[in-house]
């Protein structure tokens, strides 16, 4: 028989409805294996299946919510940039480092010259950090190897990642992120290579999406399209860097192919909005490289809520324009400085989140999902993007055990 667990004493913020927070006074979840079966009022609970639990845990009044999910980063890297980010701070801006041969660029160097086993240890502290805020779902992009056998070594340390700790890796082959120096001058040839390597590394388990920085300092449009085709060809769903600096119509592109996520999108247009509509597409808003980058051109948020957009966040962690390691924090600046309302904010890093990695199983405290919770020292889940600069995540649960980051 399965093993059968019991949370109960909890208040839980369900999030089951998309209208609000969905809170549940005196709640009780039912564990089986690694899933929901039953998620309540306590004292609706089926006398049936009390009877089948074999372990009790006392939540003592505390809140739950589901896992949060960070659905962007760039998690496996070597070095730092705070030489840039002095830089920047005296007025060169993150386009001129980035064409004279720093930024994105001075990452892939270090990155290169990393073996495996520190590319591996730097990766899983800053994925503990986030898993003891309550991340139990992280995408890792690669794109700071930019050759088949780096990009490789990122994808294969980000899947060691997903094995050792307890949590989800999604993967997310980001190839075409920078030119290296090597194909200087010839970016068509280099999305020749990008799409070479794609099956490979695909035929070696290592790749759930792929993506692409569609920017005047990254790939043209059409650079871009040549990628998608490649990730259609070999049935991959695919994810963009759209709009983050200069509108290049990327969303729209990303919508053609039906993307999961179009994420950054401070230039965003009308007619992108209206194309992410049609195809479902998610808008993954990063506060982190907003704020890092003192950008101050608003992602267009009322027109996203207005068509009705699914609007996800994340932490965007890299170590050019966003090296924080919060999802809270994210969700605070969120509500600050994009005006979003917390409820959106949380949903942005649990359901929504979710969705923007393909994932259904998750984001909510509902039958059949996925047994990811967090316990939180917090009386309502609005104080999640209310406190910032310290963290009140008290336990975290994946997969109906709990772990300790
Ligand atoms: N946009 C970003 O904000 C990150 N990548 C991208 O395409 C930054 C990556 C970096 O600066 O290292
Ligand atoms: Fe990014």
């Amino acid at each position: 028989m399965e093993h059968t667990t019991l949370w109960h004493n909890a208040r839980l913020a369900t999030l089951t409805d998309t209208s609000d927070w969905g809170l549940v006074e005196q709640g009780a979840m039912v564990v089986q294996d690694d899933r929901l079966v039953w998620v309540g009022p306590q004292s609706a609970l089926p006398t049936e299946l009390r009877r089948q639990v074999s372990q009790d845990h006392d939540l003592d009044g505390a809140l739950v919510t589901p896992g949060l999910v960070d659905c962007h980063t760039h998690l496996v890297y070597g070095g730092q940039r705070a030489a840039e980010f002095e830089l920047r701070l005296q007025g060169a801006s993150y386009e001129q480092i980035a064409r004279a041969g720093g930024g994105i660029r001075s990452t892939v160097a270090a990155t290169r010259a990393a073996d495996d086993a520190d590319l591996l240890a730097w990766a899983c502290k800053r994925a503990r950090v986030l898993m003891a805020e309550g991340v139990t779902t992280l995408e890792i992009k690669s794109g700071y190897g930019l050759c088949q056998h780096d990009e490789a070594r990122c994808l294969g340390v980000a899947r060691t990642l997903g094995r050792e700790l307890p949590l989800t890796v999604r993967t997310t082959y980001l190839g075409a992120h920078a030119l290296p120096p090597e194909f200087d001058g010839r970016a068509d040839d280099y999305i020749d290579a990008v799409n070479t390597w794609m099956p490979v590394l695909h035929a070696a388990g290592l790749i759930d999406a792929v993506d692409v920085f569609c920017e005047n300092i990254g790939f043209t449009p059409a650079q871009t399209r040549r990628v998608f085709e490649a990730a259609r060809a070999l049935g991959l769903p695919v994810k963009l860097h759209a709009e983050q600096l200069s509108d290049q119509n990327g969303a729209a592109l990303a919508a053609e192919f039906g993307a999961l996520s179009c994420d950054h999108l401070e230039f965003l247009s009308e007619g992108g909005i209206a194309a992410m509509r049609a195809s479902g597409t998610v808008a993954v808003l990063l506060p982190g490289a907003f704020y890092f980058l003192r950008e101050t051109r608003l992602p267009p948020i009322a027109g996203l809520r207005a068509a009705g957009v699914p609007i996800a966040l994340a932490s965007d962690h890299n170590p050019g324009s966003s090296p924080g390691l919060s999802l809270l924090l994210m969700i605070n600046m969120a509500c600050t400085l994009f005006r979003m309302t917390p409820l959106e904010a949380v949903q942005g890093v649990t359901a929504i989140g979710a969705r923007a990695l393909g994932l259904h199983d998750r984001g909510r405290l509902a039958r059949d999902q996925r047994a990811d919770f967090a316990v939180w020292d917090l009386n309502h889940p609005n104080e999640l993007a209310y406190w910032f600069g310290h963290n009140p995540c008290r336990r975290v649960i994946v997969a109906g055990i709990e772990r300790r980051p």
